[in-house]
């Protein structure tokens, strides 16, 4: 009955702004790795909404603490106490071995809050003329959507037509650590915010030890290094932090998307007393930030991550999924790249068919993917995924790989 997607799609059409190109798949229903559409028909969701469902659909632990947190006491706002909010600040503290937790909402309001706490400290601590404070970023960033966060984008999708933009931001190379040893020498520089694994740009990883380099040269010349784990974090990458895979500790980390299971917005930048005392009362703040769900529902979103071992879980599925699409190698894929459950199958030139049209035959397949910058395709699943599983979403990637090229 392909009338009934049809209703839906033409209502979005319709009524909806235009700011997305979804596949054609209308989506009534999720459960662990799954969703089914409202033709009842079942899909591998590969995307897990770009990595925010790390636990996967509907987890019970999590949906329970949400639905008896709401029964309970929604929102009471920051201008009181609530019975949630501290308890969600000392376990991401003590969990991630930071002195202070701000807790936010959207991944860009918590990489607009980095930003702010960045500048202050370095007018107050740094001793930077007031209006003067630079911050370096990497060039094929993606850190979110507001006026200021694609100021600083390189994408000309994300950014035209939508100035003037905002000033105090330089722009380097992803993965130069000269380019960044060049930047931070200028005492202007109050901060480095870079992801450590680029998601929008095609799941780039930087070469071995930049993460290191960058800790480096950021502790040298007193610049705050902030490390935008929205997407890498809480296990996606086969550690719970993306960078444990080089031993290092960023000054502010930043988290969000899985930080609530995919229940509601909760994002959180983390910093020590020295950066985050420069927060004072009425500095900043938000209507919905630390609210009583979303602080009790991270505590239980990242205590299953723990629970269950995604994090262990995500390296070993990772080594599969890459080992054994590595052994289809079929010509239309130019690499295969990724960590943990961070994947991406970048196609030829000449694959004869674009990174959408993969998704379409992967749709086919009973496959939910995404392509970015047309001709990669990211492989995300839950970190839930068991081997049988993945065996077989590998079987249908090979099919619908077979589908475009026969
Ligand atoms: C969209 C990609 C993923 C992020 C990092 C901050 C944010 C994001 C590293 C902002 C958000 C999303 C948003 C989504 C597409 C997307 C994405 F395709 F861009 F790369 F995840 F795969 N930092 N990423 O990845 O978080 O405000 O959205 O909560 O269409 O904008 P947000």
């Amino acid at each position: 009955m392909p009338e009934v997607p049809d209703y839906f799609i033409s209502l979005e059409a319709r009524y909806g702004a235009h700011n997305y190109h979804p596949l054609p798949v209308v989506l009534t229903r999720g459960s662990g790795i799954y969703v089914w559409d409202v033709t009842g028909r079942r899909y591998f969701d590969f995307l897990s909404a770009y990595s925010a469902l790390n636990q996967g659909h509907n987890h019970p632990r999590i949906v329970e603490a949400a639905v008896e947190q709401i029964r309970r006491l929604s929102l009471t706002s920051r201008a009181f106490y609530n019975d949630r909010l501290g308890e969600a600040e000392a376990f991401l503290s003590r969990l991630f071995g930071y002195d202070k937790v701000l807790l936010m909402n959207s991944g860009a309001e918590a990489v607009e809050s980095a930003i702010k706490i960045a500048r202050k400290w370095g007018y107050e601590k740094k001793g930077i003329q007031d209006g003067a404070a630079k911050i370096v970023v990497a060039s094929h960033n993606f850190h979110g959507r507001t006026t200021t966060i694609i100021s600083f984008s390189t994408d000309p999708t994300a950014r035209t037509h939508f100035g003037p933009y905002m000033p105090g931001f330089e722009i380097i190379p992803y993965d130069d650590v000269d380019a960044l040893a060049e930047s931070c020498a200028d005492p202007s520089v109050v901060a480095f915010l870079v992801e450590p694994i680029q998601g929008e740009a095609g799941v780039i990883i930087p070469s071995a030890g930049y993460l290191q380099q960058v800790r480096r040269l950021c502790s040298r010349h007193n610049v705050l290094w902030m490390a935008d784990e929205i997407q890498t974090g809480l296990g996606r990458t086969g550690r719970m932090l993306a960078v444990a895979h080089e031993g290092v500790r960023p000054d502010v980390l930043i988290l969000g998307k899985a930080l609530s299971g995919g229940i509601l917005p909760v994002s959180a930048v983390l910093a020590d007393d020295e950066v985050m005392e420069v927060l004072t009362p009425g500095t900043h703040g938000s209507t919905f930030g630390g609210n009583p769900v979303g602080a009790r529902v991270l505590r239980e979103a990242v205590s299953v991550i723990i629970d269950e071992n995604l994090a262990g879980n995500a390296e070993r599925m990772g080594h599969l999924f890459r080992r054994m699409l590595r052994n289809i190698q079929h010509p239309a894929i130019r690499e295969i790249r990724g960590k943990g459950l961070l994947n991406a199958i970048e196609l030829t030139e000449d694959a004869g068919f674009t990174g959408r049209q993969f998704c379409e035959a992967l749709l086919t397949e009973g496959i939910l993917a995404k392509d970015t910058h047309g001709q990669t395709v990211r492989f995300a699943p839950p970190l839930t995924i068991r081997q049988a599983e993945m065996e077989e979403a590998l079987e249908r990637i090979t099919a619908a790989l077979q589908r475009l090229t026969e």
